[in-house]
């Protein structure tokens, strides 16, 4: 048959398209028998619509030789941690994963007992190359047990990691063996799979970057970073994430780390960039959003999307369980912010159940609540100022602040959780230095308007309103309001 499509396959896609096959009559009614739309005939070199598999092809390949970095692929860098070491045994690559309790700083004033692998928490990511077979040792040191799933590949049955489903579960004190020949490349993760809320929620994940056995020019990019996001409830006081919190996450963290401690993206002007984002948190999405620039989402878990796929975003979606790669020329330089666009995941250690105090009169409150707790001072009547928050509350140990930290114009950058600095610079000493602030050429600066720049452009501050309906400004350059008020 044409195309390698069956008669029971064209048939579906007749019926698929029977919504859009009516023909419609100007007076609005069916004119004659429905006529299902012709079926589009498939052009040379077109992606047909039926893959010839969705599993990576015949599984019994033999593999290629293992791929090493800087010969055959260049690494990642993985901000906050590290990639996963290994040794090539009889042409295969093997790696050791220990699971284990880690005492982890998600900041400099937060730690928990959280578990991890290889003695980090988020922030271990594999790494290997298309074509090769690996073979991963799985060492539990936890009290219970474990499996490991390799999420987004393909591989025998029995390796998928699924505790109790494709193999037993890897019981307190044993080391388990995953091994499987790569037959794709991209950005991927690995998990916990056995009572996976738990687990997962005390830390069990990682990126797993397989890298094109022959990679396009397009697939070569200066900076290349892996970042896996997740979500905690750490409550103030305590030693361990609560895992059986559905709804109000606190920390919200980047390989582990929430803002200030987020280590920036260094990138030198011009740059190709890439950041593999992946989402192994328990409930939450992320649009991951970009100051100062756009990128492309190049490639999913899935597998790469065609260019012609492709559309410019400045937000990427990253659902739990997805992984998106993004592209994009670090061309201007400064120091932009990378950052989740849910407000509330970049705050660090929010409670959330908050009466809403915004415009209330605390006087009479803070008169009969101070000779109880002298530093009471009500919080959030004018919106929540973070800074002013840490100078006069006296924080229980261990707990961070809601502010993020202070920058380079001695303000508080009000921001902490699921944030980080993109930062582009013309000239770097390296990529492992912080470059620290971004000096900006003069005049670059939004800084406070001087009595001249009002005066030269008419701008009169002591004006009630500027919107339109009763606005005393009729006139000059905001002086729209007129023609907006009679356009409604
Ligand atoms: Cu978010």
């Amino acid at each position: 048959m044409a195309n390698g499509l069956s008669r029971r396959q064209l048939l579906g896609i007749g019926a698929g398209s029977l919504a859009a096959g009516v023909a419609w009559t100007k007076e609005g009614g069916a004119k004659g028998q429905y006529q299902p739309a012709a079926v589009p005939p498939t052009s040379p070199g077109r992606r047909p619509y039926w893959e010839k598999s969705y599993s990576g092809g015949p599984i019994d390949v033999s593999p290629l030789p293992p791929g090493l970095p800087g010969e055959n692929y260049k690494p990642v860098i993985v901000p906050n941690g590290a990639a996963l070491p290994f040794k090539v045994v009889d042409g295969v690559k093997v790696f050791h994963v220990l699971v284990d309790e880690v005492d982890h700083a998600f900041d400099s004033g937060l730690r928990a007992k959280c578990w991890g692998y290889n003695g980090r928490v988020n922030s271990t990511t594999i790494e290997a190359v298309e074509g090769e077979r690996i073979r991963i040792y799985v060492t539990n040191r936890l009290p219970m047990p474990t499996s490991i799933h390799w999420h987004g590949f393909y591989l025998p049955n029995g390796m998928d990691g699924v505790g109790g489903l494709t193999q037993p579960n890897i019981k307190a004190g044993e080391t388990a063996k995953y091994e499987w020949t790569l037959r794709q490349y991209g950005s991927f993760m690995f998990h916990a799979h056995h009572d996976e809320m738990t687990q997962m929620g005390m830390g069990l994940i990682g990126m797993f970057v397989v890298h094109p056995r022959t990679p396009s020019p397009e697939y070569r990019v200066d900076r290349d970073f892996s970042l896996m996001i997740s979500e905690w409830s750490v409550k103030p006081g305590t030693a361990r994430p609560n895992t059986v919190e559905m709804t109000d996450f606190n920390i919200l963290t980047l390989n582990g780390k929430v803002f200030p401690s987020t280590a920036p993206l260094v990138c030198r002007t011009g740059d190709r960039v890439r950041l593999r984002l992946g989402n192994l948190g328990a409930m939450d999405h992320h649009p991951m959003h970009i100051h100062g620039h756009h990128f492309r989402i190049t490639a999913t878990d899935g597998e790469d999307i065609p260019l012609s796929a492709q559309w410019p975003e400045t937000t990427a979606l990253v659902a739990v369980g997805q992984t998106r790669n993004i592209e994009f020329i670090a061309d201007a330089p400064g120091d932009w912010a990378f950052h989740c666009h849910m407000s509330h995941h970049v705050m660090n250690q929010m409670g959330h159940e908050f009466p809403n105090v915004v415009g209330m009169n605390p006087k009479g409150l803070e008169e009969k609540i101070r000779p109880l707790l002298p530093s009471y001072m009500t919080m959030g009547h004018t919106g929540m100022d973070m800074g002013k928050m840490a100078e006069v509350m006296p924080y229980p140990p261990n707990t961070i602040s809601m502010k993020g930290a202070t920058g380079p114009f001695g303000d508080y950058v009000s921001m902490g959780g699921l944030f980080t600095i993109l930062k582009v610079r013309d000239e770097l000493k390296s990529y492992d230095e912080d470059p620290g602030w971004y000096q900006h050429p003069a005049g670059t600066v939004a800084l406070k308007a001087t009595d001249a720049d009002l005066a030269r452009d008419g701008i009169d501050v002591t004006e009630r309103s500027l919107s339109g309906g009763g606005s005393s400004s009729t006139s000059g350059p905001m002086g729209s309001n007129e023609a907006s008020a009679n356009s409604r």
